[in-house]
């Protein structure tokens, strides 16, 4: 495991990793209701803020936006991704190298590995590749573990989550995020599962302010790092509302009522 405290995508010990690659992930859908976050730069901006650690996007938006922000935000490129026009067993297709990654100013990589799918095989092959590749750049290795498929009935269950998290722990990464298992008590049993890697949590569709910030109370008081998020925060006409409320819940251990000031 890399001495991850150490680099600059963490922050006293926990992580607020911005994605924004859901144009690829879900299509121009996502940004229906706000059409400006279109332009990716307006995303970049709202990573500026103190409480973002990193930001995740695939490469076409890393070379085309990061070199503006590079002095103000730390990157995460990641290294696959599959549009939802895509129909077949889930699969997501390496899109950038780590090399290239690192040439175009990666501080992190991220991987996703649908565990249960009929392409766990080869998605865990391709892990191998991108993980020690990573290990030559020190780069950490952030893993999008998301257990769906043909092998998973339920991917939020609490054993499903555990599964996912100790799986991400066994391939190497270095932090591990994973979708909420609906209670404090079943994400603390998926951070024990991890060891001492770190895991945070992947945000999922917009909710209102304190039942988002509520399920971030109870993933930080449960053990885990943070968030991986974007829709719950760029999806948001003002962003920078809820990023000052979850930077007191993740990096201060407020409550979600006293970080909205309720
Ligand atoms: P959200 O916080 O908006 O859910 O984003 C996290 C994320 O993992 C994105 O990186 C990715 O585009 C999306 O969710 C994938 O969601 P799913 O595979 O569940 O449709």
């Amino acid at each position: 495991m890399l001495p991850i405290d150490d680099t600059p995508i963490v922050r006293d010990g926990n992580a607020l990793i911005l994605a924004m690659d859901h144009g690829l992930e879900h299509g121009p859908v996502d940004f229906k209701a706000v059409p400006e976050k279109l332009d990716p730069s307006t995303v970049f901006e709202t990573a500026t803020h103190d409480a973002v650690t990193c930001m995740a996007v695939q490469k076409g938006i890393a070379e085309g936006y990061y070199p503006s922000y590079e002095d103000d935000v730390n990157l995460l490129v990641k290294l696959n991704g599959t549009s939802n026009l895509w129909m077949g067993e889930p699969d997501s297709s390496v899109n950038c190298s780590v090399e290239y990654a690192a040439e175009i100013g990666a501080d992190a990589v991220g991987f996703t590995l649908y565990g249960g799918s009929n392409n766990e095989v080869e998605m865990a092959e391709e892990f191998r590749e991108i993980h020690e590749a990573a290990r030559e750049y020190d780069l950490p290795v952030v893993m999008w573990s998301y257990p769906r498929g043909q092998g998973v009935k339920n991917d939020t269950k609490p054993s499903t989550i555990s599964y996912a998290s100790r799986l991400a722990l066994e391939l190497g990464a270095d932090i591990a995020k994973v979708k909420y298992p609906g209670s404090r008590d079943a994400m603390a049993h998926a951070v024990k599962s991890a060891g001492d890697m770190k895991v945070v949590m992947s945000g999922g569709s917009k909710k209102d302010d304190l039942q988002f910030l509520s399920s971030v109370e109870a993933v930080i008081d449960a053990g885990a790092n943070g968030l991986a998020v974007g829709r719950n925060v760029w999806q948001r006409q003002d962003p920078s509302r809820i990023l000052d409320a979850l930077e007191k819940v993740i990096y201060e251990g407020e409550t979600a009522d006293a970080a909205l000031g309720e």
